[in-house]
């Protein structure tokens, strides 16, 4: 179908534009570039101001992209913006999930050092990888995942391309899931990772919640999930969080894992891990990837998205990994074919350094061995911040108030049960960043500042409602 003109170009809309602007479809002609895109409410330039206004501006000269309306920050990445610009001595940044030293100093893991040395010496040179990424990389990343020995490796049923790190490559499992399963639907747990809602909605995949965070239990709510996993329609992608569930830090115990995996199997749904933590969480790889190999081990068909930010300290090098294990090494041989085709025309092929990182680490086991050790460490750190928080707001806290949640918790994160307004306080007065949905970054807190926190979080606690 033809599509029409934006009055950029058009001061009156034609009959024909109009009837195909009740389709919903328009065309944005920008000088010699063309962009087609879908006009419905979810659409960032629905908000757009008016054609005629638009075609007047034009006309006098003033920018093209005068309809465009301001976007708001992003709620996670947007804070460390606010953060960066106070200057408040006791400024603490709790938004993004990042990890921080004692001293709050972002760290390069000294393994990733020492690799990326000898990598220089070497002398690698910068060609372009394959659409797939580096083959060694995907050969390494899906042993981590599910073992090395595990019959989905051993009978080449996962179907794994190197994405953008954790984003990129839910985005290309989105796209995969938009192209061939027009319709399907992928449940997210409520709440959950902010930017899976966003995916999801440029993919154009449609997408429903489930019950999972009770905040009168201040912990899963196992019948909710279960009875909206049985109620989604039969075939649904149910996206599941690895390990350490972002932002709550609640997981299902190995016995719930088992339900879960029971229902999505009656129900024919496909299951669809995020692996945004694996060895992050307990410090160890094959612990945190248990809840993903034990569907594995069901012979289910299931996409996993890893990333490599915050295990290897990545953030930037963006390198992560699409896995679709099939019931057939020939299935996955397809379904790795289309995801190329996917990925093609998105971004061509992936960046090599953070591939060679990871490659590297792996595939040699003394320093393998030294980038457990620097997770375990990092794991621990947090865990003791996580202690010593809590013992803080137990000693400091008169009322009685039962903390004891914070320690049931895993992860990065600590979803504090502080509202919207509650959170603002802790920004406003305090000079404590964090999300508005109550959750704050672990690894952002040095055990020096947990007193200041305690304080923060009692203060706002009781005094804000
Ligand atoms: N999946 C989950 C569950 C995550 O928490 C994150 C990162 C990702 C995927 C994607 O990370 P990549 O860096 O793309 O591999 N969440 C962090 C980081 C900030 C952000 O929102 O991107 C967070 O603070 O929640």
């Amino acid at each position: 179908m033809a599509s029409s003109v934006l009055p950029l170009a058009s001061a009156s809309p034609s009959s024909a534009s109009r009837s195909s602007l009740e389709n919903n479809k328009k065309k944005l002609n920008l000088g010699s570039n063309s962009l087609s895109f879908d006009l419905d409410k979810n659409h960032p330039f629905a908000k757009a101001k008016s054609f005629s206004r638009i075609s007047m501006v034009a006309s006098v000269n003033v920018s093209r992209f005068e309809g465009i309306t301001m976007a708001p920050p992003d709620p996670i990445l947007g804070v460390s913006e606010a953060f960066k610009a106070d200057t408040h001595g006791n400024k603490l940044n709790l938004g993004v999930g990042a990890y921080r030293t004692e001293e709050l100093q972002p760290y390069v893991l000294d393994v990733v050092k020492k690799v990326e040395s000898l990598m220089l010496e070497r002398g690698d040179n910068k060609e372009y990888l394959p659409i797939e990424g580096l083959a060694a990389f995907n050969k390494a990343t899906a042993e981590l995942l599910f073992g090395a020995n595990n019959p989905v490796i051993k009978q080449q049923r996962v179907a794994t391309i190197q994405g953008l790190s954790g984003t990129g490559s839910l985005r290309l499992a989105a796209a995969l899931i938009e192209r061939y399963f027009p319709g399907a639907k992928v449940l997210i747990s409520s709440p959950t990772w902010g930017n899976h809602k966003n995916i999801f909605n440029d993919a154009r995949v449609p997408w429903s919640e489930y019950r999972y965070y009770d905040p009168k239990t201040v912990g899963l709510d196992f019948e909710g999930m279960i009875s909206d996993i049985k109620a989604a329609p039969e075939g649904s992608f149910v996206l599941l969080h690895g390990c350490a569930h972002n932002p709550t830090g609640i997981d299902p115990t190995p016995e719930q894992w088992e339900k879960i995996a029971d229902v999505i199997q009656e129900k024919n749904h496909i299951p669809f891990f995020d692996v945004a933590y694996q060895g992050f969480a307990s410090g160890s790889l094959d612990a945190d990837a248990a809840s993903v190999r034990l569907f594995a081990a069901r012979g289910l068909e299931l996409l996993v998205a890893q990333s490599y930010s915050k295990n290897l300290g990545l953030y930037a090098e963006r390198i992560g990994a699409i896995n679709v294990v099939c019931t057939s090494a020939d299935a996955a041989t397809r379904v790795k074919s289309q995801l190329k085709r996917l990925a093609r025309p998105m971004y061509s092929n992936p960046p090599v350094h953070g591939a060679r990182i990871v490659a590297n680490i792996v595939g040699d086991p003394a320093l393998f061995n030294e980038w457990k050790a620097e997770m375990e460490m990092m794991a621990g750190r947090i865990k003791n911040v996580r202690q010593k928080l809590y013992d803080s707001l137990c000693v400091k806290d008169k009322s009685g108030k039962d903390w004891s949640f914070i320690l049931k918790q895993i992860g990065m994160f600590s979803f504090t049960g502080l509202s919207k307004v509650q959170s603002d306080n802790m920004t406003d007065k305090w000079h404590v960043y964090m999300t508005k949905d109550g959750r704050i970054s672990l690894a952002g807190l040095s055990l020096a500042k947990c007193e200041y926190l305690a304080d923060a979080i009692i203060d706002s606690f009781h005094n804000v409602r």
